[in-house]
């Protein structure tokens, strides 16, 4: 009896159900790197070398520990490229008696998957992903017959079904489910988060590097510094330092931006856990243990939870709820290409060239910079949603589309007609100015409104809020927006209107071949 185990890049997980049950002796593990997964689109040099050196260490470390591994390196001769013609060659050189393998993070993935067992000549078992807490059917029971899908309700029904921060009488750690208006401190002072720990290349990375500048030389962003964490024993150091570091103020300045600062108190850990290298639950109790423990106080580690049982739960269920018709949702009919700026970083608009430098440097930006400035901005200007999704898609090393695609299409761009976000999350130049340093030393003033100098977020935020308005108009939760605008006068509203024509027509579109090979 022999049972081939493929495990995919982002499963690199030792207790993945795939291997749950299964005996050495009789299992083949199959890992693949395979061309079409590193250029379905032409993901940052950083995201597939991680991948990449995080495989080839997990395979390592599978060997180590007795099981047999089947392991497809990118160069290797009759590399079919693809998850399927490996497989099926996989299938020819073992001859199984059956695969089994865990469902995939993407739709296109699934897709391929379901096709498996037409193209082999063994069974096909698809195992469900229990590294969430929340399976794709659990969400579809929640999410069936609501209207909106709001992360709210579904949050607290995770913090019941984990028992994370609840008291014995049912209620709430510390009373409110909550604590986002205490996740808001704007970035005055003490603005000097230690310095996470940093990987410094092993031989098998320095090998995948080398590969990664030979073979994808001409995708987006630099490998110069790699140093995320390819191990899940650098990844538990990782987080062990933002335990005991960072998670203090991690709730006080989860939205605040500074200028050259990539990381401020952030876990910085989504690489690895999307990987599979950390258990997102471990690190919830992890982060309970340091609350009840006096450690840490309850914003920070409530807005840690929050952050996965809350939004990564939540937006992988949405994904598979919504999708397929999620990857081309435009609600707002936004039909602009993208500037050519997300891919240069050349604007004089400070936040977003500062943005897209730790992009490009990093394949990384936090939350807030990828929400209420590249986000904020592709929003405004009314980008193509399926544009900006590439886009978001090539430049981090922790993007998937199941994570992706939620968060830009539907809590970013509202493409999905408001879904998830119960608003846009739109906003003018006060609120980055509020939130960061970034407007100091900036080309363009927030205070300006309109004309030469102006912030160019407050003319296109009206421009948005006039040209979507009957779109938006019912929405009672910016019902307030409308009427600001309509006491204005008339020549203040076409100045508004004016200077946005003016910024619009200044964006060039970006050249083709950025994300996907032309
Ligand atoms: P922290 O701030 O330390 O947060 C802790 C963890 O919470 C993260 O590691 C992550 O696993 C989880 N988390 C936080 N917010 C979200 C969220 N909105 N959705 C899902 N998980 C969340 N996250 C990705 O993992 N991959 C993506 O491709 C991705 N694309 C995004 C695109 C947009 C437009 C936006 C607004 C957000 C996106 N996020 C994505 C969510 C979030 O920005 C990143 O998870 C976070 O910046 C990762 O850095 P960190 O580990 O330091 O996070
Ligand atoms: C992202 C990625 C890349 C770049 N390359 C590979 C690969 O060669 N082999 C592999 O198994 N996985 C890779 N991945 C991760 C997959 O894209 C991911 O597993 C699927 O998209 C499903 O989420
Ligand atoms: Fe960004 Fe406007 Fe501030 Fe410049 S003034 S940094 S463009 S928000």
């Amino acid at each position: 009896m022999t049972v081939l185990v493929p495990i995919l890049g982002d499963q690199l997980t030792r207790t993945i159900a795939s291997l749950k049950g299964m005996t050495k002796d009789d299992t083949v593990v199959l890992m693949m790197e395979v061309r079409d997964e590193a250029t379905y689109v032409k993901h940052h040099k950083a995201k597939i070398a991680l991948v990449f050196s995080a495989m080839r260490h997990f395979a390592a470390e599978l060997e180590e520990a007795g099981w047999r591994v089947d392991y497809v390196r990118l160069d290797d001769p009759g590399n079919a490229g693809s998850f399927t013609g490996e497989v099926v060659r996989a299938v020819e050189r073992h001859s199984p008696d059956r695969v089994r393998v865990v469902e995939p993070g993407e739709w296109r993935v699934r897709a391929a998957m379901d096709e498996w067992a037409d193209k082999l000549p063994c069974p096909v078992e698809i195992l469900p992903d229990d590294r969430f807490v929340c399976s794709i059917a659990e969400f579809a029971d929640w999410a069936d017959g609501r209207d909106h899908l709001t992360m709210e309700y579904f949050y607290r029904a995770m913090r019941r079904k984990t028992g994370l921060l609840m008291n014995a009488d049912g209620k709430p750690a510390g009373g409110e489910w909550n604590y986002d208006k205490a996740n808001r401190k704007p970035p005055k002072g003490e603005m000097d988060a230690p310095d996470r720990p940093r990987f410094a290349p092993d031989a098998i990375t320095r090998e995948v590097i080398a590969l990664v500048e030979d073979r994808f030389g001409d995708h987006f962003g630099s490998l110069d510094g790699f140093d995320w964490p390819v191990t899940r024993a650098e990844a538990e150091k990782a987080a062990d330092a933002f335990f005991a570091e960072r998670l203090g103020k991690f709730g006080d300045y989860q939205d605040a931006m500074v200028h050259g600062a990539d990381q401020l108190w952030h876990s910085m850990l989504s690489t690895s856990i999307n990987l599979g290298l950390l258990d997102p639950l471990d690190l919830c109790r992890r982060a309970e243990a340091a609350y009840e423990a006096g450690d840490a106080p309850l914003n920070s580690v409530e807005g840690f939870v929050r952050q996965f049982i809350g939004w990564r739960e939540y937006v992988r269920g949405f994904y598979w709820h919504e999708m397929p018709g999620l990857a081309d949702a435009n609600a707002l009919d936004a039909q602009r290409p993208l500037p050519a700026f997300y891919w240069t970083g050349e604007t004089e608009m400070r936040c977003l060239a500062d943005c897209i430098r730790s992009t490009r440097d990093n394949a990384h930006a936090h939350h807030i910079q990828r929400l209420m400035v590249l986000g904020n901005f592709a929003l405004l200007a009314g980008i193509d949603p399926r544009a900006v999704a590439d886009w978001f898609l090539v430049v981090y090393a922790d993007a998937y589309e199941w994570v992706e695609l939620p968060n830009v299409a539907a809590m970013a761009l509202y493409a999905d007609g408001g879904r998830l976000a119960t608003k846009p999350y739109a906003a003018s130049g006060n609120y980055i100015n509020k939130m960061s340093d970034y407007c100091g030393g900036c080309a363009y003033s927030p205070d300006t409104k309109t004309g030469d100098g102006a912030c160019p977020f407050n003319p296109l935020y009206w421009h948005f809020m006039h040209r979507n308005r009957p779109a938006l108009e019912k929405n009672h939760r910016i019902g307030r927006v409308y009427a600001t605008w309509d006491r204005m006068s008339e020549d203040r509203r076409q100045d508004y209107l004016d200077s946005a024509e003016v910024v619009l027509d200044s964006l060039e579109p970006a050249a083709a071949g950025w994300a996907r090979e032309a």
